[in-house]
C-alpha cells in the first residue's frame, strides 16, 4: 500500500469493506498494510469512516485526553480513506455513502468496480453492465444476460454536490496517481471510481487487463471524468470512439453479444452508451 502512502505525507487510517481487495490483502496472518486498517462491513463502510472523522473532531473541539501519542496536529492531518467494491457502493453500502457525504465527513471512498460480486462467484450488482452474464443473470433460453443498464453511480454522487469525484482505469495510471492525490487532499467527502478487471469471473485472458481498460475508454463505455466545485470535467476524448465490440471481445461473460440473435441487446448496449455520453458532453458545457 505504498502507493497510497505516497499520495499524502500526511498518516493515514483505511476502512475496508468485504470484497476481493480485503481477501486479497488481509489472510490471516499476514496483512499487506502498513497503516491502521479497519475492516468493516458492506453496508457500514462509509458510516465507520464517518465514525472516524466525528471522533477526530470531537478529540479536536475538546483540545484535551486525546489519544496517547497523538497531537492535535496529527490529528488534523489524517487521511481517511475507504475501499469498497461496486456491490459494496452502488448497492449494499449506497446508503452509508449517501449520508457520509452530505455530512460532509473528510474521507476518501474508493469503489474498485469490477461490476460484480467477484469473491462469491459473480452475482450480478447493480453495476454489472447490460447484457452481462453472471450466475445470476445468465445468458441462456429466457434471457440474454443482464436485463437493465448499469446505475449512474457517479451521476447520483455529485447530485450530493460533493467537492471532488473522479472516474479512472488502471490503464491510465497516470490520470488515476493525480485524481487519487487530488481527492486524498481535498479537504470534505471525495470518491474514485475504479474501473477494476476481474479475469476469473469476466473470463477474460490474465494478461488483457489493461488492453480491456484501453477498450473501455477508446469505446466511452468508462468515460474518465471529473466533477469538482460543481462543474464537470471530460479529461478523454477519443477522436472517433470504438465500437462498444471492442470491449466486449475477450470477454467470455459478453460471447452471446456478439452472436446474431442478441443484436438487438448489442444495439441496445451501444445505443445507452452514445446516450450517456451525449448527456457528458451536454453536463462539461453548461459546467
Ligand atoms: C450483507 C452481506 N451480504 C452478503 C455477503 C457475502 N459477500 C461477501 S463478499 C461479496 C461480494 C462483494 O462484491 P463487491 O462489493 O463488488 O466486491 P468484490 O468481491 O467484487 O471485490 C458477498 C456477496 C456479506 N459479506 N455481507
Ligand atoms: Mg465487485
Amino acid at each position: 500500500m505504498k502507493q497510497v502512502l505516497a499520495t499524502t505525507k500526511d498518516p493515514v487510517v483505511i476502512v475496508n469493506a468485504t470484497g476481493c481487495l480485503e481477501i486479497c490483502t488481509s489472510a490471516y496472518p499476514q496483512t499487506s498494510w502498513e497503516t491502521p486498517w479497519i475492516h468493516s462491513l458492506f453496508e457500514n463502510t462509509a458510516a465507520v469512516a464517518s465514525g472516524i472523522d466525528g471522533a477526530r473532531k470531537a478529540f479536536l473541539r475538546k483540545g484535551k485526553n486525546l489519544p496517547s501519542g497523538l497531537t492535535s496536529k496529527t490529528l488534523e492531518k489524517i487521511k481517511i480513506i475507504a475501499f469498497a467494491g461496486d456491490g459494496g457502493t452502488y448497492d449494499i453500502g449506497l446508503q452509508a455513502l449517501s449520508g457520509a457525504i452530505e455530512r460532509g465527513t473528510d474521507f476518501t471512498f474508493i469503489c474498485l468496480d469490477n461490476e460484480g460480486y467477484m469473491n462469491t462467484g459473480y452475482q450480478r450488482s447493480s453495476a454489472s453492465p447490460l447484457g452481462a452474464a453472471t450466475s445470476t443473470s445468465p445468458s441462456g433460453k429466457i434471457i440474454s444476460g443482464k436485463q437493465t443498464p448499469r446505475k449512474d453511480i457517479v451521476g447520483i454522487l455529485a447530485a450530493h454536490n460533493l467537492p471532488y469525484l473522479a472516474q479512472a482505469t488502471p490503464a491510465n495510471h497516470l490520470d488515476l496517481m493525480r485524481k487519487a492525490e487530488k481527492a486524498i487532499n481535498t479537504t470534505g467527502p471525495t470518491f474514485l471510481n475504479v474501473f477494476s478487471p476481474c479475469p476469473t469471473n469476466w473470463k477474460s485472458a490474465t494478461n488483457a487487463g489493461i488492453e480491456i481498460c484501453k477498450n473501455a475508454v477508446e469505446t466511452n463505455f468508462w468515460p474518465l471524468i471529473e466533477f469538482e466545485d460543481g462543474k464537470w470535467n471530460l479529461n478523454y476524448q477519443a477522436r472517433q470512439r470504438k465500437p462498444i465490440e471492442e470491449f466486449l471481445k475477450g470477454q467470455k461473460r459478453f460471447r452471446h453479444l456478439l452472436q446474431k440473435k442478441n443484436v438487438e441487446l448489442k444495439n441496445r448496449l451501444q445505443t445507452e452508451i452514445d446516450l450517456r455520453w451525449k448527456r457528458l458532453l451536454q453536463l462539461t458545457k453548461i459546467s
